[in-house]
């Protein structure tokens, strides 16, 4: 099988990209051993006497320091921060977004979770999503798999026994599925989502949804159809953000052949105006995310 070495040596990836994927990927192992150790919230000691944080805190304070030692990282954007933090020593351009640990309301009832990772090459993290050089998540379910795209491709690889990622699943294409998915309360949907969720149940759409946006995006890039994370009142810009969990996957998507929009537009177009940035999301199959935008219309 193919290691995830030998996979990125077969691309044209630089050196410092492959260095810096590989590093990142690492990290699953030390954010799966947290799940342990730092399982309750803020200011409780863990069954080794251990002062505990939150487990999304902790995996961003660990993210930032490898980032800060890789001297790889110039600046990087996280889901957990209010502002861009910037490594004035870093001896390459590349600039990260992450979101450290998606869906972590799931740690404590063991469902799957994972960290989400953009990556740019010209050391800015407030640009559109097309620019990205590449995207990666690792999820962490009853395996710990790498989904990969350095824009060759869309590739899962499976961390082994020895700490290696063995190649799983090679050139992912997204099929048109019948899964759906949509967040927010019914009530607070607008019409035109109620109207659209309504087709998708009278052709035979079966609803997946877990509460982990990169759980959920895993299996519908594996099976098809749509995920959403709609506007709702009150929220015109919807729940989920731009820069950390729509950009990412929204990417990886577009590299298997799916499609990602706001609505009405391909979100990987949208210029960013703030860290914070949030946007209403579809994403999934390239078919009916096309007749989502047409229904909209
Ligand atoms: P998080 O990054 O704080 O975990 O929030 C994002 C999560 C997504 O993973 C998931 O799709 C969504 O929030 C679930 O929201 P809700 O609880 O409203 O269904
Ligand atoms: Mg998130």
């Amino acid at each position: 099988m193919t290691t995830l070495r030998e996979y990125l040596d077969s691309t044209r990836c630089e050196e410092t990209l492959k260095d810096l994927i590989e590093l990142i990927a690492k990290q699953a192992e030390p954010i799966r051993k947290a799940f342990i150790t730092n399982q309750e919230y803020i200011d409780a000691k863990n069954i080794y006497g251990e002062t505990q944080i939150a487990l999304d805190k902790w995996s961003d304070d660990h993210l930032m320091k490898v980032f800060k030692e890789s001297g790889l990282v110039k600046k990087a954007a996280s889901e957990e921060q209010p502002d861009v933090i910037e490594f004035p020593d870093a001896k390459a351009d590349y600039a990260i977004t992450i979101d450290p640990l998606d869906g972590s309301s799931l740690v404590q009832v063991n469902l799957a979770v994972g960290t989400i990772v953009g990556l740019f090459d010209n050391g800015e993290v407030m640009q559109e999503g097309k620019n990205l050089r590449a995207a990666m998540y690792m999820l962490y379910g009853p395996m710990t798999t790498l989904t990969l795209t350095v824009k060759e491709g869309v590739h899962i690889f499976a961390l082994n026994e020895d700490g290696e990622y063995l190649m799983i699943k090679k050139d992912i294409r997204i099929p048109e599925g019948k899964l759906y998915a949509s967040g927010a309360l019914k009530k607070d949907w607008t019409p035109r989502h109620a109207e659209f969720i309504n087709y998708l149940e009278n052709e035979g759409y079966k609803l997946r949804y877990s509460g982990s946006f990169v759980a959920d995006v895993h299996q519908f890039i594996k099976y098809g159809g749509i995920f959403s994370y709609p506007a709702f009142k009150g929220h015109e810009n919807g729940k989920l953000r731009l820069l950390f969990e729509a950009n990412p996957l929204g990417f990886m998507v577009t590299q298997a052949g799916g499609r990602i929009s706001d609505g009405e537009k391909d979100i990987l177009s949208i210029m960013p105006e703030k860290i914070d940035h949030r946007v209403p999301i579809y994403i999934g199959s390239k078919g009916i995310i096309e007749k989502m935008e047409e229904m909209f219309k």
